[in-house]
């Protein structure tokens, strides 16, 4: 029956850390709500990842289903779109482990991510944190996708799935689909409001410049009028991302909200300062989520309903896992059952 099927195939998730930003949104979310159509598609909630940081168990529960009701309130139509929680599906771990024994050390003491959280959690440099990527090799190789919708700072982690299929491939034959990236050309990287060099992180605290998916219109508008603009004595809204970091994250985020291109948004704005520019980006982002929200409070609300969404998920995606967690088994040898 699946042969049937002749549309390519996309899959992506998000570990439910923390509430989504409007980074995670911009950079990855968006962007697959608009290809739904086009695409065969599976989007995950990361809860396996989750815990590579210590979690509060009431709070992961929460936040993964108000990630369902978020990612369905961004226009994934659970009719369309194969939305699940990872952990349901316990061959992301199987596959997980063997993928570790194809990962490389070195490979794995390279990645960006490693380096980052490893420095921010020092007490708690556990293996989990360290194998990371070959657990997401195995979420992804185990649906064949062809492409992998993330924001720019997953880049790697899906270049190093490339690494552990090849050198899998390269023993056994053609078991995995090699994937593509695909990293949106405007909000593949949306910066922190108060620190325009640092990562706009939903894991980080209220403090850092971050909005929120489910944040109120005032507290949006809040985040926006203090986002930090430049020191520059020009006050001139312009693209200009080494010399005017500030600015350009804000039109990054106009631009991705509104669909202007960024020469429209510098027409636009001539002769306004960014006192006035702040406010603008602000509202913009205000109306653009409030149907959001809206819909994933209605959500919220119906608990049924997301239960029949996750069950269904669940069952779709184990369909198509299993099937490649056979072939791989086969492949190293394991004895069949
Ligand atoms: P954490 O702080 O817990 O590590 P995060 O906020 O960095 O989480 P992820 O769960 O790692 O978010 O990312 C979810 C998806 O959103 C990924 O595809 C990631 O690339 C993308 N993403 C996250 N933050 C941003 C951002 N600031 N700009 C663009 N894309 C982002
Ligand atoms: N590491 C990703 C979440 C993630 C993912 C995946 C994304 C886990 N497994 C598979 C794409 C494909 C992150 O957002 N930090």
């Amino acid at each position: 029956m699946e042969e049937i099927v002749s549309k390519k195939r996309m899959l992506s998730g998000i570990k439910p850390s923390g509430d989504l930003t409007l980074g995670s949104y911009l950079g990855a979310v968006k962007n697959w709500a608009e290809r739904a159509d086009q695409y065969e598609c599976f989007y995950f909630m990361a809860d396996l990842h989750a815990i590579t940081v210590r979690q509060n168990p009431a709070d992961l529960r929460r936040r993964t289903l108000e990630q369902l009701a978020q990612y369905i309130a961004c226009g994934l139509d659970p009719e369309k779109n194969t939305l699940f929680i990872q952990s349901h599906i316990h061959q992301h771990a199987e596959l997980g482990w063997i993928l570790d024994c194809y990962s490389m050390f070195g490979e794995l003491s390279r990645m960006t991510q490693f380096k980052d959280k490893s420095a921010k959690n020092e007490e708690n440099i556990n293996a989990g944190l360290f194998t990371y990527p070959s657990l997401m090799a195995a979420d992804i190789l185990l649906y064949q996708p062809d492409l992998v919708p993330v924001g720019e700072d997953q880049k790697q982690h899906v270049e190093l799935t490339h690494v552990i299929a090849r050198r899998f491939n390269g023993i056994y034959g053609e078991v995995f689909k090699i994937p593509e990236p695909f990293v949106p050309k405007v909000g593949a990287r949306i910066m922190s409001l108060t620190n325009p060099t640092a990562k706009m992180s939903k894991s980080e605290n209220e403090d850092t410049g971050r909005v929120l998916l489910m944040d109120p219109p005032e507290v949006i508008m809040k985040q926006f009028k203090r986002a930090i603009t430049d020191s520059d004595t020009e006050n001139c809204v312009r693209y200009d991302k080494v010399n005017k970091p500030g600015v350009a994250n804000l039109m990054t985020i106009y631009s991705a909200v509104t669909g202007k291109t960024y020469e429209e948004i510098e027409n636009e704005f001539i002769g306004c300062g960014y006192g006035k520019f702040k406010p603008m980006v602000g509202e913009a982002v205000v109306e653009h989520l409030r149907p959001i929200r809206e819909e994933a409070q209605r959500l919220m609300k119906d608990k049924a309903y997301l239960e029949s969404v996750y069950r269904d998920g669940a069952e779709k995606a184990s369909y198509v896992a299993e099937k490649t967690l056979r072939k791989v088994y086969k492949k190293v040898g394991f004895v069949a059952k």
